[in-house]
């Protein structure tokens, strides 16, 4: 999400952060791709790392 290439929970704080207004992540925050970037987008990244991606 952050484009680091890892899923974790760094990604989880740039999702926050989005939400909270930061717009340096805007374009790929959305990552369940439902064009809104809220808590689903929290719960799939959670999803991701417990399934190792
Ligand atoms: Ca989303």
């Amino acid at each position: 999400m952050n484009q680091d290439g890892k899923v974790d929970i760094s990604d989880i704080v740039a999702v926050i952060n989005t939400i909270a207004g930061d717009s340096t992540y805007k374009d790929t925050a959305d990552t369940n791709g439902d064009k809104k970037t809220d808590i689903s987008d929290i719960v799939a990244i959670i999803n991701a790392i417990a399934a190792g991606d």
